[in-house]
């Protein structure tokens, strides 16, 4: 059965593919690159929703799209939805997090939390829609430390790991905590229609 994947980040790509071979090997995620759709909505779910109907309508296949971020809670949850081009327009992941640290540098260790969050939509052509969340806890670093992933996986420290970055983890320590996981597994048993 094939589901393709509305997303344009590579880093997206390779994380899904991984989590979904682990978890659906019989599913073929096949890459989207057709027109992107504005990402206007406010919230994750909107966004998400956005991009899969939009490749859904594209290809006559159902689509699923994540919209993901990370959320700040003495910043009342920002970046949020803007954690793409926080520091600008650019995609800029070092720009962006140095901004987030900077806006971080007067709050000390215990007010430093902060999640990932990934939102899935699935849209099935003139069929069903889902949307799923995955949440992955964690507070802000006071520095990058770690080469692997993107974004903010440098300063993104899990709840759940052992005082590691998201950077310095594997891809695969990664893919089995991370909030696209959490994300995916809540995914699953709505695949099971396809
Ligand atoms: P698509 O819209 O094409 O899927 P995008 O990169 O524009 O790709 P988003 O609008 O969902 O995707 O922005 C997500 C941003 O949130 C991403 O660029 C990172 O800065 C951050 N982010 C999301 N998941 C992350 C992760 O697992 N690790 C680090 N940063 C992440």
């Amino acid at each position: 059965r094939q589901v393709v994947l509305a997303t344009h980040n590579a880093h997206k790509v390779e994380e899904f593919g991984a989590i979904v071979a682990a978890t659906r090997p019989d599913l073929e995620v096949i890459g989207y690159d057709g027109p992107e759709p504005v990402e206007d909505g406010v919230t994750f779910a909107a966004n998400a929703l956005i991009k899969a109907r939009a490749a859904a309508a594209h290809t006559g296949l159902p689509a699923m799209a994540d919209d993901s971020g990370i959320s700040v809670d003495v910043l009342g949850g920002s970046p949020g939805v803007f954690s793409a081009y926080w520091a600008g327009h650019r995609k800029d992941g070092v720009a962006n997090y140095e901004l987030l640290l900077d806006q971080l540098s007067d709050i000390a260790d215990p007010h430093r939390a902060a999640q990932f969050v990934s939102t899935i939509a699935l849209v099935v052509p003139g069929g069903a829609e889902h949307v799923v969340e995955g949440v992955w806890p964690g507070r802000l670093a006071t520095a990058p430390a770690g080469v692997n992933g993107f974004g903010y996986d440098p300063v993104f420290l899990p709840d759940d790991g052992d005082g590691r970055s998201a950077a310095e983890l594997t891809p695969a320590e990664k893919n089995a905590l991370s909030h696209r996981a959490r994300a995916f597994r809540a995914l699953v048993p709505l695949l099971e229609t396809l």
